[in-house]
């Protein structure tokens, strides 16, 4: 497992490269050009300043999240092939940089989807947290007026651009079933990853979050018989997925570590965090300890343990702790001290695996 800390960029995180060159055992940053528009082909200037940033900090850059996907890919239009072409592009000058995973998602114009970015816990920090009669109740059209007038109804992770266009957007995906969105993935899988396996990137697809439908609009990536569909779709090693359990433990019904053992070969990132699921479907982030939540953390990390997981692996969102001030999810406490709890676990299933194989004489411990 090698352990690694998303980054925003300079000026647009609060934690720096120095602080998070200090958590134990992180190796590299995961990164992106928050301000290139999805669709565009990625600035080599750009990917260069960040290289040396990195550099500068003792840090690998090989793990990007995300290269987002046009909605023109996803919704199937004509116009996506020319965004296809600039995604292959930006792959191949990733590759330069030695880019060995870029994470990315199908999600319909939402990526994750919160109520309230600050609910406060029991023990007064605060966390993201779903309420999910509020979303399951509310109409796409009234979502767009609330926002527009600033309701409290945040939506984090959106694009300012991509909320003008909310309502178009709508009515564009009213013709898209889930089928067709399967079609459209698959379309977009058969022309990249044959590229990123010429340039030895591994693509992982992020599930989607929440994992179900909302506003009416389809979502696929949401379960293991799923994900197991979408690996077949393209059946490569470069066709990958970023295991997030954080995301695919919002719904109780779907066995993570199974998942782990299962797609262990196709798993070349992952994320790992831990969320409260309660009866009515709400659910809040919380610490990445087993006990905190309803995902079963140190039995997902004994699982990569077991398998001798070798692919990149990051803390997920936290709460937010002793008064820091930072992106929501995404301070610098909860997601060290999630570090701290994921070595552990890690450390103690390998000196077993490993004392184990010595025994048998097939691994030098
Ligand atoms: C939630 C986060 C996501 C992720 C994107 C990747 O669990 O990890 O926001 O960054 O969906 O495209
Ligand atoms: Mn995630």
């Amino acid at each position: 497992m090698k352990m690694v800390f998303r980054w925003f960029g300079e000026g647009n995180d609060t934690v720096s490269l120095d602080q998070i060159r200090q958590i134990p055992g992180v190796e590299g940053i995961v990164w992106s050009l928050h301000d290139v528009p999805a669709g565009d082909e990625w600035p080599m200037d750009k990917i260069m300043t960040v290289k040396e940033q990195a550099d500068r900090a003792g840090l690998h850059l090989k793990v990007v999240e995300s290269v987002n996907i046009h909605e023109d890919i996803k919704l199937g239009l004509p116009s996506r092939d020319r965004y296809i072409e600039n995604y292959k592009r930006t792959i191949a000058k990733l590759s330069q940089v030695g880019v060995e995973v870029i994470c990315y998602n199908f999600m319909p114009v939402f990526d994750w989807l919160r109520t309230d970015l600050h609910k406060e816990l029991e023990d007064g920090s605060t966390a993201l947290f779903y309420e999910k009669s509020r979303i399951e109740n509310i109409d796409p059209m009234e979502l767009v007026k609330q926002i527009n007038e600033n309701s409290s109804l945040t939506m984090p992770g959106w694009e300012p651009e991509r909320l003008a266009h909310l309502t178009k957007l709508f009515e564009a995906y009213k013709g898209v079933s889930e089928e067709d969105l399967w079609a459209n993935c698959k379309y977009f899988l058969d022309e990249i990853i044959p590229v990123a396996a010429e340039y030895g990137i591994r693509m992982a697809i992020h599930p989607d979050d929440p994992p179900w439908p909302i506003f009416g609009l389809p979502r696929i990536i949401t379960s293991q018989a799923n994900i197991r569909r979408f690996l077949s779709l393209h059946d490569s090693p470069y066709n990958g997925v970023t295991l997030c359990s954080g995301s695919l433990g919002a719904n109780p019904a779907n066995d993570i570590v199974s998942m782990v053992h299962e797609f262990i070969d196709r798993i070349p990132f992952t994320h790992i965090r831990n969320v409260r699921v309660y009866e009515n479907g709400d659910f809040i982030e919380t610490s990445h300890r087993t006990q905190d939540g309803t995902v079963d953390i140190a039995g997902i990390v004994q699982a990569y343990a077991e398998e001798g997981f070798e692919g990149f692996a990051r803390p997920d969102h936290g709460r937010h702790l002793w008064g820091e001030e930072c992106r929501p999810g995404y301070g610098l406490y909860d997601r060290a001290l999630g570090i701290m709890y994921l070595w552990g676990v890690w450390d103690s299933h390998r000196r077993t695996v490993l004392a184990a194989a010595a025994k048998e004489g097939t691994v030098n411990a």
